[in-house]
């Protein structure tokens, strides 16, 4: 090929991989580089054989020589320290207006840093969260821009080609915001997988455990929720889970070891809440959730010691599976405010221009926690560019409503059955506490009070003006 290309990319493991046979296919050229040099050759033989505009590069000088100006460089390698070392390994061979994109799970304030360092040095810096897996990044990922704000448009037109497309035909990609947003939205994404893959592992926990149903009935209790507003690739890759089997005719989810890993971002996710000050009870659960189960040598010591409830109550199988619907759908709102109110503080934080509607719609496909539900919360957003919480659009206030008495009795039944269903019950819990006008912060308030002389204020006097009372007299 005599033309130079029009994108490189660094990293050839699943993401990589995919995402250039992705953009190939959208017909863009692309050169291609590893750290372990032996996989460019491995790639160029097998998954990219007989594609002439993917070019193999042996060196970084002879990747940044085969690219197009200015150059594009995608990074997909693990996120870390891997990304500062290849940006100071880049910038000999790089010229002013040329470009570098972290695809990876960067942290957004390592992204922060990095636009800054790099905007010294002449080269635009975009960190870019990519979302779908492996599947995403080869079919089309939701792409989620952010950095330099000039970076954005030599990166419009390859980025909005390769992402998914809403079922309207809106590209799943757009500017984010400047520095790290592109990579706090990708993070609380991720945050919000987090939630929903929990609320649906307790919906599955009742309906075996409370209701006493087997593999088949609750994949196909999945496959009908799929009709509903709970319409989402989590819920349908479940249902498609549940069904499937080993060689020996087994359900394969019963041989899977029930202690569960996690790679950081649900973390990062709860961590900024604590940071920001805003209740992300749901997540934080869902995170705290697979911690006790990575407890497994304990929690079966636990079931030895620890009673729990006497019996399990007989519950209406057919009214509790609706009931269970209904609570998974509510505390999914809840979910989605609480990720919502972290966004908005964040970008209030960092100065940050989100559009909420936008977002929701950069949700809508080729991303993990897709699901027609994002089309609500981006009209909710789009009808109301102000809108203080989700929870008070009236789609999802008269969806709360509607389900709020099933929601009371799925916590009831999980609590008298003893099964933890720990994200059902925090998002009531948020529910109740943020609906209620005259809480019960007054007491905690005179405590501390009267041991730390911390102040409190006044419901007859104008707020901003604290007392303080000598309890002990
Ligand atoms: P991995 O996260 O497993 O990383 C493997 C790649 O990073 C290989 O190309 C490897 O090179 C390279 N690498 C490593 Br490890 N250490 C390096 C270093 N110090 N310097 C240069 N390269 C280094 O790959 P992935 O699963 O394809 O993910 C790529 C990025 O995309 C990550 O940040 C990941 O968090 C993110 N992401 C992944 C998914 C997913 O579903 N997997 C989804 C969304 C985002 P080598 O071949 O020489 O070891």
């Amino acid at each position: 090929m005599n033309n130079k290309c029009d994108i490189g990319v660094i990293g050839l493991a699943v993401m990589g991989q995919n995402l250039v046979l992705n953009i190939n296919d959208c017909g863009f050229s692309a050169a291609v580089y590893n750290r372990t040099v032996s996989k460019v050759n491995k790639f160029l033989e097998d998954a990219a054989a007989n594609r002439s505009t993917i070019i193999g590069a042996h060196s970084l000088e002879e990747f940044c020589n085969l690219l197009k100006r200015p150059r594009k460089v995608l990074l997909m390698i693990k996120a870390g320290s891997a990304v500062d070392e290849y940006i100071e390994k880049l910038l000999p061979f790089l010229e002013d207006g040329d470009c570098i994109i972290d695809g990876g799970n960067s942290f957004f304030k390592d992204t922060a840093r990095r636009t800054n360092y790099l905007k010294e040095k002449g080269i635009l810096f975009s960190g870019t969260g990519i979302s779908g897996g492996e599947e995403g990044a080869r079919r089309g990922p939701s792409i989620l821009p952010g950095g330099n704000p000039q970076a954005w448009p030599l990166l419009k037109d390859i980025f909005q080609s390769i992402c998914a497309k809403t079922p309207a035909g809106e590209p799943c990609c757009d500017w984010v915001g400047s520095d790290g947003a592109g990579h706090y939205v990708k993070m609380i994404h991720n945050g919000i997988e987090y939630g929903d893959m929990q609320l649906i592992c307790e919906a599955y926990s009742l309906l075996k455990e409370a209701l006493g149903m087997g593999y088949p009935q609750i994949a196909e209790t999945f496959h009908n929720w799929n009709k509903t507003e709970l319409d989402s690739f989590l819920i349908e890759i479940t249902d498609k889970i549940l069904r499937f089997k080993d060689d020996d005719g087994q359900i394969f989810l019963e041989k899977i070891l029930d202690t569960a890993g996690q790679k950081g971002t649900g973390i990062w996710t709860s961590q900024s809440s604590f940071e920001l000050g805003v209740p992300v009870t749901l997540i934080t659960e869902a995170v705290y959730a697979r911690g006790v189960s990575s407890r497994l040598d304990e929690r079966i010591k636990a079931s030895s010691i620890l009673k729990g409830a006497d019996a399990i109550p007989a519950y209406d199988k057919i009214s509790m599976v609706e009931d269970i619907r209904k609570a998974l759908l509510a505390s999914k709102i809840i979910s989605y405010a609480q990720g919502f109110m972290l966004m908005e503080a964040a970008a209030k934080e960092y100065s940050w221009n989100l559009d909420f509607g936008n977002i929701a719609l950069l949700w809508r496909e080729g991303c993990i926690i897709r699901s027609v539900f994002l089309d609500n919360i981006k009209d909710a957003f789009r009808k109301d560019a102000d809108l203080q919480n989700l929870l008070f659009d009236d789609y999802f206030s008269r969806i709360l409503a509607d389900c709020q008495e099933s929601w009371r009795r799925v916590v009831c039944a999980a609590v008298s059955s003893g099964i933890a269903a720990p994200a059902f019950c925090s998002a009531l819990s948020f529910y109740d506490a943020y609906r209620c006008p005259r809480s019960s912060a007054n007491l905690l308030q005179a405590q501390r009070d009267y041991f730390g002389a911390h102040t409190y204020e006044r419901i007859d006097r104008p707020r901003g003006e604290f007392f303080h009372t000598d309890w002990a007299g």
